[in-house]
């Protein structure tokens, strides 16, 4: 199957990284094909960054038609432009958030969510409510560091989401630990060893159960709302982004 790979960001570096730990997860007979919006922010730390992102995600879907992917994963833990996405395609879409939350709600009562900006902790907090998770998410934590300092993934990194994990872990009396962004997705093996819980990475997490749908034959429905977008005129510089009048 050929999964497209969104990082809604437009940091090349971290486009190869996801797609590296993509690759690494996914089954053999799966391609992995990586992309990023022609145009927007190097990483998304807030509302209005991820205005353009979602944008970017619409972009990217669009432009996919011309070959049809058999899933689509968009690997931005604000699930930015996920419905629009939707009705862009038949083919399955899973934002890394939703996917890690229903994982997470499988392996423990109760998850806490480590992510990069607490500004954006906001962000992870409406996902939970609007995938109506609530119940399971007991805590999300922000451990200022930037999206873009992940790349370097050395000790300090780890070391402080480490730590955050922890006090997430007894102050909320969860029993695991989603990870609040794209890029810990190269961090995920060690914190599993060193945390001794499940460590969710919604990136891996998205393309198993991207594959899992594909192989069943299930794709976004096109019946009601996520049905194709109407035929209309875009101006500017997303006059190519329109959509035609069905021939
Ligand atoms: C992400 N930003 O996964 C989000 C994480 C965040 O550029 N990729 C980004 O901080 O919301």
């Amino acid at each position: 199957m050929k999964l497209l790979l969104i990082n809604p960001n437009t940091s090349a570096p971290m486009t190869a990284a996801i797609a590296k730990g993509a690759q690494a997860v996914a089954s053999s007979n799966t391609e992995i094909i990586a992309t990023q919006p022609s145009f927007g922010p190097l990483s998304i730390e807030g509302h209005y960054d991820e205005a353009f992102a979602a944008a970017g995600v619409a972009e990217q879907v669009k432009l996919a038609a011309s070959w049809g992917p058999d899933a689509v994963v968009l690997a931005c833990f604000g699930d930015p432009g996920l419905e629009a996405a939707r009705e862009a395609t038949s083919a399955p879409v899973l934002g890394i958030a939703e996917a890690a939350f229903h994982a997470a709600s499988m392996l423990a009562t109760g998850f806490s969510v480590v992510t990069t900006m607490t500004r954006t902790c906001i962000i992870a907090e409406r996902l939970v409510q609007r995938y109506g998770f609530e119940h399971q998410c007991r805590g999300v934590h922000g451990t200022d560091i930037a999206v873009l300092d992940l790349e370097d993934g050395g000790e300090e990194i780890i070391g402080q989401i480490e730590h955050a994990a922890r006090e997430a872990l007894s102050r909320d009396r969860s029993g695991a630990i989603v990870l609040g962004c794209a890029g810990m997705t190269t961090l995920c093996h060690t914190l599993t060893q060193r945390l001794g819980v499940p460590v969710i990475d919604g990136v891996a997490v998205a393309v198993k159960f991207a594959e899992a749908l594909s192989a069943l034959g299930l794709g976004t429905s096109k019946h009601g709302d996520y049905a194709t977008p109407l035929p209309k005129v875009y101006t500017g510089w997303a006059a190519p982004l329109g959509w035609p009048k069905a021939r």
